[in-house]
């Protein structure tokens, strides 16, 4: 193998503990790693992505003695649960590394040798405040009137002799590192804490257990009385795995190398790695992304609570791709998100049994209807096929970045936002009137609906990869399809079909919905005052980062861009039925016919009796980011006008099909 690491890309997991099962929180983060290693083979990068477990420390060691199985045998059976889990969500990891095999274990004694010869070692006696559950020390300003932020629990006194990493040698040098080099941590709000802790001088870390209190662990080389801290023993698996120091894979991948973890595990990430890697004359990680926490229903995941999430029960009862693609798609990479299998359901609904699974299912059909699976070369382009090419290559090149950035729900947001295009030129090109019409355009419009389909399969592969190639199959592409290198996509139509094209069944039959038994109570007022709009990442332009001046030229002048307006799904619908919400005085909730049944919650109470709102047609935007508006969730917006006196319904001149486009 080369030594070039121009077109490699390494990807970490953090090495999870043996001491429980995995939960939603680790199917997460080995997702999100999953998705960027496919994304990087996509691009055609050489790519090596690793995840694994860490077997020692006293918490595993807690976790044995309760389950009454030796420490060895315990740490087997839970490490090949971990290591059996990743295939089911269909992860591929190229290595799965153990911090009890041997290679990591001569590893972790060459580094400490090193380290230790070159002075950065020493022997001193510590009493210090210890958390069994971090597996560390705190000092009294990171405690929480006197207990662990994250186990919540009060730490223990610890007083022995240890061996020490002289940290504080790297203070300096680390803190500027991370001003000379900006995106070494990311997003910026964790590199701000990073920064914000070596404000404080930085103590050296313990790195020794004497074996009289721990045995199952990495006997130090220099002092056969102790083993190594597990926190120093794990990371070091980042480079063990590669084959530190004359592996062809270090070589290679560790200059690319990228980490992912969740933020508890910042510190040791963020400080103790960086501050290891220099004292062993390593270069630093290009890379630390840093995510938030899944909470279930508001509140902390734990096993007390009785309330964790298990990926596979999840990924069984609604289908691995639509699992995973919520993961990605609910969380902004960053911040905390809260689970709910409710949320769960609708996003399965309106956005993959809806957007996506309309648009490839009545675009086969027509295929297939009309051509019987085989489109000729299409002939030439009208403007509406060009603005559609065109949207395509923005989307893509946006997609790239965003994916690049770990802004993951903004790539999928992206290529959403193209899925609606897609079925906006269909209602609009109208294939089924072509059909009577004109054959050569006909087969010119479904050319560039299938293409759309064919740049948003690939564009999806890395998130939901049986769902994209079960549309590349349909689209004909064969195997082709999924080795697609994400750069060829530049020429419209150059990846020809191989094969027919063909019907399938719906890629994503819609499912019921689910009520949540305990929702944490909603913030009202702040909804309300958000209005009927919805939320502030609506997903539209002004939310992605268009260049700047168009955005502050377009606020300023108050104008609105044809392209804006045509982002706006506007149709008729009939009211169907018509409720009060109970504790709302202004609020109806309507289901609306718009082609499909939609709820709607509009703020008219005052101003409509039921009875006169059902079967009433009216004006919906049927594409607005879905807001919930006192517990009903409102998927669009009824258009009416407003003056002192009242607020009067937009209502079409004729009565109209309902889901007929406003143009
Ligand atoms: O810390 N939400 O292992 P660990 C999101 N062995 N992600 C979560 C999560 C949640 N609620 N809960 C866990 C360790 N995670 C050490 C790591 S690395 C050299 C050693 C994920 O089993 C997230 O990635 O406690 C978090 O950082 C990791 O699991 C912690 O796993």
């Amino acid at each position: 193998m080369g030594q070039n690491s121009q077109d490699s890309f390494y990807i970490t997991t953090p090495i999870y503990y043996v001491n429980a099962e995995p939960h939603i929180g680790h199917a997460y983060t080995t997702i999100v790693a999953d998705v960027i290693a496919r994304f990087y083979r996509l691009s055609g990068f050489e790519t090596f992505f690793l995840t694994g477990t860490d077997e020692h420390g006293d918490k595993v060691v807690e976790a044995a003695e309760k389950s009454g199985e030796t420490v060895k045998s315990y740490v087997d059976r839970i490490s090949t649960i971990f290591k059996e889990t990743w295939p089911k969500l269909n992860i591929k990891n190229d290595y799965f590394v153990r911090t009890t095999d041997k290679s990591h274990q001569d590893t972790v004694s060459q580094i400490l040798s090193k380290v230790y010869a070159k002075g950065d070692i020493y022997f001193s006696s510590y009493e210090g405040k210890y958390c069994i559950g971090c597996e560390r020390f705190y000092t009294d300003t990171e405690l929480v009137q006197g207990k662990c932020p994250i186990h919540l629990t009060e730490p223990k006194i610890i007083s022995e002799e240890n061996y020490f990493f002289r940290m504080s040698n790297y203070q300096d040098w680390l803190k500027d590192y991370i001003t000379t080099h900006p995106d070494f941590i990311r997003p910026q709000r964790y590199r701000n804490e990073v920064i914000a802790f070596l404000r404080e001088p930085l103590e050296d870390l313990c790195i020794s257990r004497p074996k009289t209190r721990l045995s199952w662990g990495i006997p130090l080389p220099f002092d056969d009385n102790y083993v190594t801290y597990v926190w120093f023993d794990a990371l070091i698996n980042y480079i063990s795995a590669l084959g530190y120091p004359d592996g062809d894979l270090f070589k290679k991948f560790w200059p690319v190398a990228q980490h992912i973890i969740a933020k508890d595990i910042l510190k040791p990430h963020g400080i103790f790695w960086p501050c290891m890697l220099k004292a062993a004359g390593i270069e630093p990680y290009q890379h630390l992304n840093v995510h938030g926490y899944w909470n279930v229903n508001m509140g902390k995941m734990s096993k007390s609570l009785g309330n964790i999430v298990k990926p596979m029960d999840l990924a069984t009862k609604y289908g691995l791709d639509a699992f995973r693609y919520f993961l990605l798609r609910d969380m902004v990479f960053g911040l905390d998100s809260d689970f709910t299998e409710e949320s769960l359901v609708k996003r399965f609904n309106a956005d993959l049994a809806n957007d996506l699974g309309n648009l490839v299912s009545r675009s086969m059909n027509m295929v297939v209807k009309y051509f019987d699976g085989k489109l000729k070369p299409p002939s030439q382009f009208k403007e509406e096929d060009i603005l559609l090419q065109n949207a395509s290559y923005k989307v893509i090149e946006e997609y790239k970045n965003m994916m690049k950035e770990f802004t993951f729900h903004k790539a999928l947001i992206v290529v959403w936002e193209l899925i609606g295009r897609a079925n906006k030129y269909i209602d609009t090109m109208k294939p089924w009137a072509l059909a009577k019409q004109d054959q050569e355009r006909l087969n010119t419009v479904l050319n560039t609906i299938t293409e759309v389909i064919k740049i948003v399969s690939v564009m999806l592969w890395p998130f939901m990869p049986h769902t994209a190639e079960k549309i590349q199959h349909q689209l004909g592409l064969g195997m082709v399809g999924v080795k697609l290198p994400l750069d060829s996509l530049k020429k419209w139509g150059e990846t020809q079909s191989v094969g027919p094209i063909s019907k399938a069944p719906p890629l994503f039959p819609r499912v019921n919905p689910v009520r949540e038994p305990k929702r944490a109570p909603l913030d009202i007022k702040k909804l309300t005052e958000q209005g009927l709009q919805g939320t502030k990442s609506s997903g539209f332009p002004s939310d992605r980062g268009k260049p700047e001046m168009e955005e502050k030229m377009k606020e300023e002048s108050g104008l609105v861009s044809l392209e804006d307006f045509q982002r706006l799904d506007i149709r008729v619908g009939t009211i169907k039925e018509a409720d009060t919400i109970p504790g709302s005085k202004k609020l109806l909730r309507l289901v609306v016919d718009i082609g499909e049944e939609r709820t709607i919650v509009a703020g008219m109470a005052a101003y409509y009796q039921i009875n006169e709102l059902i079967n009433k047609q009216v004006i919906v935007i049927a594409n607005l980011v879905p807001v919930t508006l006192m517990g009903v969730e409102s998927r669009g917006m009824i258009l009416a006008a407003e003056d002192e006196k009242g607020v009067y319904l937009l209502i079409p001149d004729k009565e109209s099909t309902p889901g007929s486009p406003i143009k």
